[in-house]
């Protein structure tokens, strides 16, 4: 688990990226999809938006980048007690949109750089140390949910 220092850093940064949760969300939700394009694939409702200017136009990555942070910062905020919050995510996850553990490393490497880009001054080593340590934790506990519902990707 992380001491209360770390969680301590993690929920200071992330209230430095609440503010402007959407832009946040939409830039990870674009560099996922153009780093890992297969991770397109698995909506439906984003097939149509082949380049980049799509991508960024369009409202409805802006609105699903909103809601995947929001789900992560209601999370972290649990700290190590997110059963509650993070069980519906990983049934969805596993058994609706099938979405591999190894999807879920490449979104949360892309958060930690994103938050590092936009917040240079408030995102030190110990910081995204932390981070990193949470959003290992959250993957971890997602993959083993996983397995309970019987996915094992
Ligand atoms: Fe997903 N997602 N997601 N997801 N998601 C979500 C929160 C998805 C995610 C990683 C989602 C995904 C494919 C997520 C999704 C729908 C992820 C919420 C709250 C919802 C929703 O309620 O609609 C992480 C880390 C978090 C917190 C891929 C690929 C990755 C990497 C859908 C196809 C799909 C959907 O609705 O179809």
């Amino acid at each position: 688990g992380l001491s209360d220092d770390e969680w301590n850093h993690v929920l200071g940064i992330w209230a430095k990226v609440e503010p402007d949760l959407s832009a946040h969300g939409q830039e990870v939700i674009i560099r996922l999809f153009q780093l890992h394009p297969e991770t397109q694939e698995r909506f439906a409702k984003f097939k149509t938006l082949t380049t980049i200017d799509a991508l960024k136009s369009s409202e409805e990555v802006k609105k699903h980048g909103t809601t995947v942070l929001t789900a992560l910062g209601r999370i972290l905020k649990q700290k190590n007690n997110h059963e509650q919050e993070l069980k519906p995510l990983a049934e969805s996850h596993a058994t609706k949109h099938k979405i591999p553990v190894n999807y879920l490393e490449f979104i949360c490497e892309i958060i930690v750089k994103v938050i590092a880009e936009k917040h240079p001054s408030d995102f030190g080593a110990d910081s995204q140390a932390a981070m990193k340590k949470a959003l290992e934790l959250f993957r971890n506990d997602m993959a083993s949910k996983y397995k309970e519902f019987g996915f094992h990707g």
